[in-house]
């Protein structure tokens, strides 16, 4: 690895279940690697912590809990790894990112009984490291159920996810890029790769912003 110059970049991928936000964000991380960029993949929820447990039980629907203390768990899970991103992004290290407060929102707020405010929901969220790019892989739902099947977690079905996708829209600040994800693994990993590289050259000298 070669000396980094800089601090990495925190980069977010976002999307409905099966977009190829892993798949992705996977390869990612290999070919910074193999271009001496220092990359670790971060993934939310991180269900190897204590919080990150109980999350994983509730999306296996192994325990019932109110929306409200979900989605604070999820955000928690967050904030639980708040200081070692911060950290690992001042040492020069790039974070590819899969999934953070944007589907804590948009879950949250799909759901049927929107038991609170859209504004309820982003409120935990605030004071977060803020990222300096979302790529948004937009697939069309009918694209999406040709995919490999739904397990059985929570949320995994096809009008949830189309909810969620008018949620996403709802979120999106216009900074966002979406990027169409309709395509073959390996263009698409080139086609984000070469966004990410101008993401991380443009954000070494530029100070970590914070959410929102
Ligand atoms: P996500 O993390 O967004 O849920 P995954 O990366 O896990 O999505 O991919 C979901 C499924 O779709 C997997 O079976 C994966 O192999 C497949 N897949 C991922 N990207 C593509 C693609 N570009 N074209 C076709 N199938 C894909
Ligand atoms: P995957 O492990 O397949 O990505 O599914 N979720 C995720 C939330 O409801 N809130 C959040 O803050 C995050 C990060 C999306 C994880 C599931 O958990 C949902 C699908
Ligand atoms: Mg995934």
């Amino acid at each position: 690895m070669t000396t980094p110059v800089g601090r990495g970049a925190f980069i977010v991928l976002e999307g409905c279940d099966r977009a190829g936000k892993s798949t992705q964000c996977r390869l990612l991380v290999e070919k910074l690697k193999d271009s001496n960029i220092p990359a670790e993949l971060v993934v939310f929820p991180d269900r190897s912590t204590p919080i990150g447990q109980v999350i994983s039980e509730y999306l296996k629907k192994e325990v019932q809990l109110p929306d409200q203390a979900i989605h604070l768990l999820f955000t928690a899970n967050r904030w639980e790894r708040a200081e070692e991103i911060k950290s690992k992004l001042e040492k020069g290290c790039t974070l590819i990112v899969d999934r953070y407060s944007y589907s804590g929102v948009a879950y949250s707020s799909a759901k049927e009984k929107k038991t609170s405010s859209f504004q309820w929901y982003k409120n935990p969220e605030e004071g977060l490291p803020k990222p300096d790019a979302v790529f948004y892989l937009n697939l069309e739902p009918e694209i999406i159920a040709e995919r490999k099947g739904f397990g059985g977690e929570r949320y995994e079905s096809a009008q949830f996810q189309k909810d969620v996708a008018e949620c996403f829209k709802k979120l999106n600040d216009g900074s966002w890029k979406i990027v169409d994800a309709d395509k073959l693994i390996e263009d698409l990993t080139t086609e984000l790769y070469s966004y990410v590289t101008e993401i991380v050259r443009l954000s070494k000298d530029k100070p970590l912003g914070v959410m929102w």
